[in-house]
């Protein structure tokens, strides 16, 4: 091997960025240069160049608990990124445009390399897998399990009842501010294979019927339990998968703010003073205001406050059956 061609198998190792055009997509230089890496490198040298090359395009919502989450992993990781705001509450999530880039009409949804990733979780994998540097990750892989089990609880059980509650409380008197043929064009948009397949016919019925829908107790019952096995976790641990901060941290984060936004923080102060201590953690980190707080828009904020105040001696209500 030449002294050049070591050069540059160093350089495409230590500083690959170098080597790669800035607009994320691989030149016919860089795919030489790797190409030569490879070459001296026996073909087993990693080959991931082109997915970390850095512009990353985060389509997203305010208060949306699941663009939260990802935005607190790209803040966490130090990772810099374009937003597309997308009004879930006015429904621009329905727009054409949006339909193509994610056809279930939900946010968040990433655009890396002219690729769409969905799913918060996991983009939030995708990232840490991507951009290895600050990993969100624990390092054993029984950690990597129990991380795994919190957000695999947020996909399949809380973030469903997450919407459900929070349109009872408080967005239903948002939505309703819509004019009568806006709201019905709203509710009717909803695809059928959403946030789960029946959340099309879900809504409507809480925007409708508020506390009155069927079900919605238990929906808070079985939140509240989750806030008690958290509980029960950081009785073991520090974090909620380990020693570290974790996905599992961030899976959870914007849940509990959603009620701490929603005025409902009795939920944990009052009896769970391990969460409580979480919580106070996760608020003095630096993302806890720049991946969260910051994008609810003012309006938003206030709203979330009040009505959420208002539905709170009715939640208690319920909490005690
Ligand atoms: N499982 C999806 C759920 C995404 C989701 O439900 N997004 C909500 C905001 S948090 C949304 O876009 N809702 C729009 C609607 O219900 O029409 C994920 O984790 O990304």
């Amino acid at each position: 091997m030449t002294a050049i061609e070591l050069a540059i198998l160093w350089l495409s190792w230590r500083q690959p960025s170098i080597l790669s055009s800035r607009d994320n997509q691989a030149t016919p230089c860089s795919r030489g240069l790797t190409l030569l890496a490879l070459k001296w490198c026996g073909e087993t040298a990693w080959v991931a160049e082109p997915e970390r090359t850095r512009m990353l395009e985060l389509y997203h919502h305010g208060s949306s608990v699941c663009a939260a989450k990802v935005r607190l992993a790209l803040d966490e990781k130090g990772l810099e990124w374009q937003g597309h705001y997308v009004d879930v509450l006015k429904g621009d999530q329905f727009s054409k445009d949006y339909l193509k880039i994610n056809p279930k009409a939900l946010v968040p949804a990433l655009k890396h390399n002219g690729k769409i990733v969905t799913e918060s979780t996991l983009i939030c994998e995708y990232l840490d897998e991507v951009f290895p540097d600050i990993p969100l990750k624990p390092v054993s892989a029984f950690e990597k399990v129990q991380m795994r089990l919190w957000t695999k609880a947020v996909d399949e059980v809380i973030h469903p009842i997450c919407g459900e509650i929070t349109f009872a409380s408080c967005h239903r008197h948002i939505v309703r501010r819509l004019p009568p043929d806006d709201l019905q064009r709203f509710l009717a948009s909803t695809p059928s294979l959403s946030v789960t397949p029946e959340w099309h016919d879900r809504k409507k019925e809480l925007v409708n019927k508020g506390f009155d829908a069927p079900g919605i107790d238990v929906k808070f019952r079985i939140y509240d339990g989750y806030l008690q096995k958290m509980e029960e976790t950081l009785a073991e641990r520090r974090w909620l998968a380990g020693d570290t901060f974790s996905l599992a941290d961030i899976g959870m984060v914007p849940y509990v703010n959603r009620l701490a936004m929603m005025s409902m923080s009795d939920m944990w102060e009052k009896s769970r003073p391990r969460v409580t201590q979480w919580f106070e953690t996760v608020k003095s980190r630096p993302s806890f205001h720049s991946a969260l707080i910051k994008w609810c828009p003012e309006d938003l904020t206030n709203d979330l406050r009040e009505f959420g105040a208002q539905s709170w001696p009715e939640v208690k209500r319920m909490l005690r059956k």
